[in-house]
């Protein structure tokens, strides 16, 4: 039996933290009720609100010149679901998480499932890695993957990602999130238009094997690991590729992934439009795809992504059915804590959305009162609602302040002793 934190312990931490959150919450409660605001539907909302737990996420990740493992880290997949069954137990927020293959390989997927099952943990959206050669893999992605010149490897690819499925449907997964890395180093490395054409052959092969209630997420990213081209680069050439192969392919939103200063925002707008947003891996970042923790760099950027999925929630955009994940990278702070606090984050974010009064900025919009319509953006974003989200999660059991409980709870260091360093561990990013 290994360390679990105990119901118990949680307990006994809220009843001594729950009388100042009851003096907060109270005053939160008079001062939005004073704006027209029922707090009670909005913490029932955030109490509602899940967003999933990458698996490479709680190995710690590292750069392209150093990883710095910590304690305890987990040498696998069963590892890694207790951490994750962790992080929902103390901030309710993470029923699910989101694993990718091969990294989260093993023999017997219905132990797997028993497994986590027993936790408590779901599993979100399969991810498949065609990024990278396992050992001994021949032929090589060395040149790209689903975009590769040679048809053999291509295959390759597709089988992967079809194998992915396969997988995901013993889990209970209901997307495949497709990621590749496939573009070019040097101008006249290869043909633009051909890779394109042969992303959408392979992806529709894939498309082909989606059982009837999946969907396909497709994410692309500006550049790196391929400096001068990406194949899936944009939200644009995304757009194309998911309309072109049907109504089950989505564009899904990292928001590392931009050209800096790209108004993100208004990229989901544009998707939701057209009914084609997947959902979002968040992370933060200050120059690239930096992986950084959500909210640390600009909260403010994330709170602006909530405004538009509260507005398409409000009206009731059509296909509009996001899923939420996290996808970060943890080279210098405990992986559990930060993906605790960025899951408290992104809650932050949807709750200052459900504050913003939506009737006032319209009518403020309507009469190019430029100044009042900003002035009433940005009262719910600086509104403090950390109240409402302790408040869902002891009403869910899970801990008033996580991170507190979490390091009394001595969990890494029960972990560091239940866990040998393995060595040459793959569960982070390096
Ligand atoms: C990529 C991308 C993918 C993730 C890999 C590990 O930059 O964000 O979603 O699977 O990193
Ligand atoms: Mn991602
Ligand atoms: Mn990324």
């Amino acid at each position: 039996m290994t360390f679990r934190i105990s119901a118990d312990f949680v307990a006994e931490r809220n009843r001594s933290d729950a009388p100042a959150l009851a003096e907060d919450y109270a005053a939160l409660s008079r001062q939005l009720a004073r704006r027209g605001i029922d707090i009670e539907a909005v913490t029932a909302k955030v109490a509602a609100f899940a967003v999933a737990v990458p698996t490479w996420g709680v190995g710690t990740g590292g750069t392209r010149f150093a990883r710095f493992p910590g304690p305890g880290e987990p040498r696998g997949i069963f590892d890694k679901l207790e951490d994750c069954a962790t992080i929902h137990q103390l901030t309710r927020a993470t029923p699910t998480c989101s694993p990718h293959f091969p990294w989260d390989k093993v023999s017997d997927y219905r132990e797997l499932a028993e497994f986590a099952k027993a936790l408590g943990v779901g599993f979100d959206a399969v991810n498949s890695n065609t990024f990278q050669d396992q050992p001994g893999q021949t032929p090589s992605y060395k040149f790209g993957s689903l975009t590769h010149s040679l048809k053999a490897v291509r295959d390759q690819a597709v089988a992967h990602n079809i194998e992915c499925i396969e997988i995901g449907e013993k889990l209970g997964s209901k997307a495949l999130t497709v990621w590749i890395a496939d573009g070019s180093n040097f101008p006249g490395q290869s043909n633009l238009n051909r890779v394109f054409d042969w992303y959408l052959e392979s992806l529709g092969s894939i498309y082909a094997r989606l059982p009837s209630d999946w969907r396909v997420f497709l994410e692309h990213k500006l550049y790196e690991p391929a400096f001068y081209s990406t194949v899936i680069s944009d939200w644009g050439t995304s757009l194309m590729a998911a309309q072109s192969l049907g109504p089950k392919a989505l564009c899904l939103v990292d928001l590392g992934h931009h050209a800096p200063n790209v108004n993100i925002e208004q990229i989901v707008a544009r998707l939701i439009r057209v009914g084609k947003l997947a959902g979002f891996h968040f992370n933060d970042s200050k120059y690239g795809d930096d992986d950084l923790d959500t909210g640390s760099i600009d909260p403010f950027r994330l709170f602006r992504v909530f405004n538009e999925l509260v507005d398409a929630g409000a009206r009731g955009a059509p296909g509009f059915n996001p899923a939420y994940m996290l996808d970060q990278s943890h080279n210098v702070t405990d992986p559990i804590e930060s993906l605790m606090a960025s899951a408290i984050e992104v809650q932050r974010a949807y709750a200052q959305a459900l504050i913003l009064d939506r009737p006032a900025l319209e009518a403020a919009q309507e009469g190019n009162d430029v100044m009042l319509a900003q002035r009433i953006f940005k009262a719910a974003f600086v509104t403090d609602v950390s109240p409402i989200l302790a408040e869902a999660r002891r009403r869910g059991d899970g801990a008033i302040d996580p991170i507190a409980a979490y390091r009394a709870s001595n969990y890494r260091a029960h972990k560091a002793e239940e866990r040998p360093a393995a060595s040459g561990s793959s569960s982070g990013i390096v």
